[in-house]
């Protein structure tokens, strides 16, 4: 099957059983859920008289989901010519058998090739291949898509440039071997490859990060770090330019866990992070709470000898949730004998469990959501509903201790929240006359934790003669800090 025309074909039945296609110039669209197997190759682009200045001679585009190519063998993208293969909404380029080569070829016999996912702000498709090689000079792989998660495992090689452009979101599973350099212009570029030799430029609204090791890293103005995947991760970097206006975006977790950008020392070869700070400028980090549990001491990077104290001088950081801090350098001993500065976050505040639970209804931990306030006007202390579980802000209480009068004995009895132990004490109080009360003791009062509700508070008092009344009340006090 040859198409040699310069339109565009578009096929969009079940096409099988084709030994080869052809296209030398023009377009072959594959959509609507159509198919196209070939038990040899595909070769997009086959003809040498062409202009070598101007764009694609030749494409494929498979768009749509179900839309689909697969050959046997190789796809080749630009045979002696300018050929694209386009991956739009879905549509899958499937190349060779399971067990054998799989792989995608840019550019053979002085063609150019350049693979595209999604195009022009579309939705991508994606490729099922081991590889993406390019054999020519030239090579691209464009990422142009608004899609939140692609994933690709196919690795790169040979000599080809990446661009992500798009919006969305891209994790690289795949090796990226000895490939050119890659532009980060939009959206995320991820990888977890253990290595990627590319040298990365990160630019305007461009973010990378994953869990890879990233040989050569430039943030220009307005690029960005973020170490792991939608979460807390470790990103290694060899050589580390970070220009004025850069960004670190860095996730604060549990137990002083955060992101963090190190050298690739642990990978067996004792590689040093050089790296470069800006002459001037600010470098701006951003901070995303993931669960914080505690002040203290964060360690976000840690190049060798490189980090200059001027550089301090110029960090600025904002976070999304109330936290105050500051940037802190301390001189360790490294392995083989080396020193190695280390740049940590030392975080002085930042919300407590209580803090967030009142923002959370809209409340300033500070004003009307403070502990001694009553927002809802019920009675109720804001802490005492914290402990109990109850809003603060529906003017009914939830959760109200319970009482049971039994021959002997008045049974009081709440359950608190589980973990209020730092920042509050519990307790009962009772009292005859509503004017003087006094706090209850062991043994008539006893707590006891039941797993997964919370501490169950039981306080037995002895009950009152026929006639005399006995109140009993739960007593919360907010403790220093
Ligand atoms: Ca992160
Ligand atoms: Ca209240």
């Amino acid at each position: 099957m040859a198409d040699g025309n310069r339109g565009t074909t578009t096929l969009s039945g079940q096409n099988t059983n084709i030994p080869n296609v052809v296209i030398t110039t023009g377009g072959l669209r594959v959509a609507q859920s159509g198919s196209l197997s070939v038990s040899n190759e595909i070769v997009i682009g086959d003809e040498r008289t062409q202009d070598m200045s101007g764009g694609a001679l030749a494409f494929l585009e498979i768009d749509g989901a179900g839309s689909k190519i697969a050959a046997e063998r190789s796809i080749i993208v630009g045979r002696k010519a300018n050929a694209e293969l386009r991956l739009k909404n879905g549509g899958i380029a499937e190349a060779g058998r399971p067990g054998q080569l799989r792989e995608i070829v840019l550019g053979d016999d002085f063609g150019i090739g350049t693979v595209i996912f999604g195009g022009g702000g579309t939705n991508p498709g994606n490729v099922s291949a081991s590889s993406i090689r390019s054999i020519e000079a030239g090579g691209k792989v464009i990422f142009d898509h608004p899609a939140a998660n692609l994933t690709v495992s196919a690795g790169f090689s040979g000599n080809l440039t990446v661009e992500h452009r798009g919006s969305g979101t891209t994790l690289l599973t795949g090796n990226l071997v000895n490939i050119g350099t890659t532009q980060v212009t939009a959206g995320t570029l991820l990888y977890t490859s253990p290595s990627n030799s590319s040298a990365i430029t990160v630019s305007g609204s461009g973010s990378v990060g994953g869990s890879g090791t990233l040989s050569r890293l430039s943030l220009a103005s307005g690029g960005c770090i973020s170490p792991g995947i939608n979460g807390i991760g470790i990103q290694r970097v060899g050589i580390f330019n970070v220009a004025a206006g850069a960004k670190f975006r860095i996730d604060l977790g549990p137990n002083l866990t955060c992101d963090q950008i190190l050298n690739n020392s642990a990978l067996g070869t004792f590689i040093d992070m050089a790296f470069n700070p800006p002459a001037s400028g600010n470098v701006n980090f951003e901070f995303r709470n993931r669960g914080m549990t505690q002040n203290g001491v964060y360690p976000i990077m840690r190049p060798y000898n490189q980090l200059t104290a001027s550089f301090l001088s110029r960090l600025r950081f904002t976070a999304n949730f109330p936290l105050q801090g500051y940037f802190q350098q301390t001189f360790v001993n490294g392995g083989f004998g080396n020193r190695y500065y280390q740049l940590e976050f030392v975080t002085t505040g930042f919300d407590s469990p209580y803090a967030i639970w009142a923002r959370s209804f809209s409340l300033n931990p500070a004003g009307n959501g403070a502990p001694e306030q009553d927002a809802d006007h019920d009675g109720v202390k804001n802490m005492v509903e914290y402990v109990l579980r109850s809003s603060p802000i529906s003017g009914i209480p939830e959760n109200l201790p319970r009482m049971d009068l039994t021959t002997t004995t008045l049974i009081f009895r709440f359950t608190a929240r589980p973990g209020i132990s730092e920042a509050f004490a519990t307790g009962v109080e009772y009292s005859t006359d509503l004017r003087t009360w006094t706090v209850a003791t062991f043994p008539a009062v006893s707590s006891l934790e039941i797993s997964g509700q919370g501490i169950l508070t039981t306080a037995a008092l002895p009950r009152p003669p026929a006639g005399a009344p006995l109140f009993a009340r739960i007593r919360v006090t907010a403790l220093a800090p």
